[in-house]
């Protein structure tokens, strides 16, 4: 989803060029000019050195030195604002029936303060530079190791912070003017407000942030500035992120994530190098796997540029974006070589850009600019239409990613131990019928075609997946039905895949005209009920969790055999299998805090206030994990603290 830079470059450099970003020079293409944020020698060095990661193994005084010399300490250019300041007023926890779901949502929400943050920049060190992009208003982080504004998670951050009120409408609408703020400066928003990420976005959501905020405020004093600065970010994703693609004799616009970089990322240099450069692989076993043959130069300029195209999918990384998952599966060899994302044309990419066209039809609608509304209200129709030519699949009833290298869809993935019936039923021998989140976009923007999505009937037959996982597992709707050691896939529950499963089904249309039947009502009725069970089980996931990591109410005191200071946590990802259980695998460990968790419960709690009742979590034995461990957005773990020497030069 994002990621991090390992050493905590999030640092300070004295007499560092602090030019312009984004940079090309003879056959280096990186995201900004800065030899030490971004490419070149002195950032290989340390990153494969790994002073931080691996300080106990690898004696590096003498970089290490360097590095506390000059660098600052990870998050000191960043502070937090005092709790007393920051005032709740979530009115809507009076509508919550279970005592207990009101008494955790209630201390989710006062997650908050701790999350909020001010830039502060270099301090008293004239001429110091950062690798933030300072911000100029109060803001949100996604918490854990994620220490900036990041692009994405913001959009269910601030679905959270609109029900929060107090303060925190306010702080939406800073964040929210933040990102304005880079769009005007970049033309497009970063996927996080760092110099490394100058090249490439995220899905594209700010749209939808200011839908939200002024559906909440009624205020639409931001919409006059807004409105311009929103079509220039969609002018950068219909330039650089669209192709064209001609089928039936026809052709047809759509979009992909494809960032231009022939450099491993530097926020994850270390793995981009070895996933492109190593002659081997060790796997999470410590098998060791050779590679037959080292990638030439065009090979591995390809394989950057898709491992950064991944990272601004969001979906980093998922069985989606690999030509051949197998090695995913069965972690063998390099997983990740075989990254295609740049080929594929993504259902939930195209989904919310024609959220975006329509959104932005409605805005100009709302300032009475009919003809602008139209011709955007056009673009979101031929969308809608590419989108059904080349994704939809009626056998399979279901939008798939479109392959532009095999000119197909991506329907079929290999079967594996969790494969179901429904997820073999229709595939070839060996393979099963790709599931994933990203399909049920269409639902939540509506970009699903209109015999489908205001039918229920129709709606239902499309879920019929979701609710068959629903009943199989334990626990809540994993990224993929693919099961890889990659973030999005099997058996990881993202809370914000939730919250579009939940909103394409409340989105169904329940006509009472003449022509709608009791089987029509029934139909509508089902679909509600779908979405209430999805919102349960995410519940009771984020809550049985919490409870086992030291989550305590009224009526639920803290179990025992938990450290001193364990008080719950929510974390950023969970698990298919049990309801008390965290996600893991991909590059970085499961991370704590969290932004979208939050956003997404609150926004659960306030859509479905009355009927959530309270969770039941079973036999619950304290967490075993000791990596489990509470860490807030710019504190200091003590393998982070001998850095602390600030602002040298
Ligand atoms: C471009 O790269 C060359 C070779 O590394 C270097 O000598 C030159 O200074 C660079 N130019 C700029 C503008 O950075
Ligand atoms: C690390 O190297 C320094 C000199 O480079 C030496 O003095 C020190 O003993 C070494 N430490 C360890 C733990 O090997
Ligand atoms: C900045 O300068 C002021 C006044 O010289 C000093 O009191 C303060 O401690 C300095 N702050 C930092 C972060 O060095
Ligand atoms: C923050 O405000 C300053 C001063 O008004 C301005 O120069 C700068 O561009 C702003 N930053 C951003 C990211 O817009
Ligand atoms: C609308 O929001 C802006 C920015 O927060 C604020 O200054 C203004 O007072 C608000 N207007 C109303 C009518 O609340
Ligand atoms: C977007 O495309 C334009 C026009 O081709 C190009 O000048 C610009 O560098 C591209 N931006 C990014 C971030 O790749
Ligand atoms: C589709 O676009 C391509 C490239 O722009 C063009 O060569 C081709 O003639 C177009 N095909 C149709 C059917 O319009
Ligand atoms: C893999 O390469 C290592 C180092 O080059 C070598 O020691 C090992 O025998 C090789 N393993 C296999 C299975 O070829
Ligand atoms: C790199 O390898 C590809 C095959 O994957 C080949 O098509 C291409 O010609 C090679 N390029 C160079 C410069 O060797
Ligand atoms: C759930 O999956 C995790 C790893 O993803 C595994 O450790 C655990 O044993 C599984 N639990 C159940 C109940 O299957
Ligand atoms: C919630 O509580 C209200 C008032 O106590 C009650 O009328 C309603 O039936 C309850 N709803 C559910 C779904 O339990
Ligand atoms: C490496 C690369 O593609 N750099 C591009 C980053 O984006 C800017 C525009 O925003 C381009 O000018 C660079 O070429």
């Amino acid at each position: 989803m994002r990621s991090h830079l390992a050493l905590g470059i999030a640092a300070f450099l004295a007499r560092a060029p602090l030019s312009a970003a984004l940079y090309q020079n003879g056959s280096v293409i990186a995201p900004c000019d800065s030899p030490i944020y971004c490419y070149g020698d002195i950032l290989k060095q340390i990153e494969l050195a790994r002073p931080f990661e691996d300080s106990k193994t690898f004696n590096n005084t003498a970089l290490n030195e360097f590095l506390g010399k000059y660098f600052g300490k990870a998050g000191s250019e960043l502070e937090a604002i005092s709790p007393d300041l920051l005032e709740t007023q979530p009115d809507f926890l009076s509508n919550v029936n279970s005592s207990t779901v009101s008494d955790f949502i209630s201390q989710v929400i006062d997650i908050w303060p701790d999350l909020t943050r001010r830039y502060v920049g270099a301090g008293n060190c004239s001429g110091c530079v950062t690798s933030f992009i300072p911000v100029n208003r109060t803001f949100v982080v996604a918490g854990g190791r994620f220490r900036e504004p990041y692009y994405w998670d913001s959009f269910w951050i601030v679905e959270g912070l609109l029900r929060t009120k107090g303060s925190f409408t306010e702080i939406a609408y800073n964040i929210i003017e933040n990102f304005l703020d880079l769009v005007d400066l970049y033309g497009f928003v970063p996927n996080g407000a760092r110099r490394y990420y100058l090249n490439r976005s995220q899905p594209p959501l700010l749209t939808q942030m200011v839908r939200v905020y002024l559906e909440h405020t009624q205020n639409t004093t931001m919409l006059k500035r807004a409105l311009p600065l929103l079509e220039k970010e969609y002018n950068f994703f219909a330039q650089n992120r669209t192709v064209q693609v001609e089928r039936g004799g026809k052709n047809y616009s759509l979009s992909h994530y494809a960032v231009s970089n022939n450099q491993p990322r530097p926020e994850s240099y270390y793995e981009d190098y070895q996933t492109a450069t190593n002659q081997s692989y060790y796997n999470k076993e410590g098998e060791i796997f050779n590679s037959t043959r080292s990638l030439n130069e065009t090979e591995l300029a390809t394989l950057y540029a898709n491992l950064a195209s991944g990272a601004e999918s969001g979906w980093d990384y998922s069985s989606r974006w690999l030509k051949n998952p197998s090695d995913a599966v069965t972690d063998t060899y390099f997983p990740l070589r075989s990254l295609n994302t740049m080929n594929i044309l993504p259902v939930d990419l195209n989904s919310i850009l024609y959220y975006n066209e329509i959104t932005i039809a409605g805005f100009y609608r709302q300032l009475g600019n009919y003809s602008a509304s139209s011709a955007w209200a056009k673009l979101a129709k031929a969308r809608s239409e590419a989108m059904t030519a080349l994704m939809w699949d009626d056998e399979h009833y279901s939008y798939f990613d479109y392959n532009m290298a095999s000119g197909a869809k991506n329907i079929y993935v290999l079967a594996d131990d969790t494969s179901t019936e429904a997820d073999l039923a229709g595939a070839p021998a060996g393979y099963q019928v790709e599931f994933s989140a990203a399909q049920f976009y269409p639902f939540w923007t509506g970009a699903a075609t209109a015999s489908i999505k205001k039918d229920p009937a129709a709606i239902l037959r499309a879920y019929s997946r979701v609710a068959a996982s629903l009943d199989d597992k334990a626990g809540a709707i994993s990224a993929t039905n693919l099961l890889t050691g990659q973030q999005w896939d099997e058996p990881n529950v993202w809370p914000p895949l939730q919250y579009i499963l939940i909103q394409g089904l409340i989105n169904t249309p329940l006509e009472l005209d003449e022509d709608s039947d009791d089987s029509t009502a029934d139909d509508y009725a089902q679909t509600q009920e779908l979405a209430l069970k999805l919102a349960q089980r995410y519940l009771d996931s984020a809550f049985c969790t919490w409870r086992d990591t030291g989550g305590s109410t009224p009526d639920f005191p803290k179990i025992e055999g938990l450290p001193e200071g364990q008080n719950g946590i929510i974390f950023e990802k969970y698990n298919d299998n049990a309801t008390n259980a965290v996600g893991g695998g991909g590059e970085y460990a499961v991370v704590e805090g969290f932004g979208w968790s939050n956003g997404v419960l609150i926004w659960a709690a306030d859509v479905f206030g009355q009927r959530l009742q309270t969770p039941e979590c079973g036999d619950l034995k304290p967490a075993q994990s000791k990596k489990i461990r509470k860490k807030s957005a710019v504190d200091l773990s003590s393998r982070d603290a001998q850095w602390v020497k600030n602002f040298k030069s």
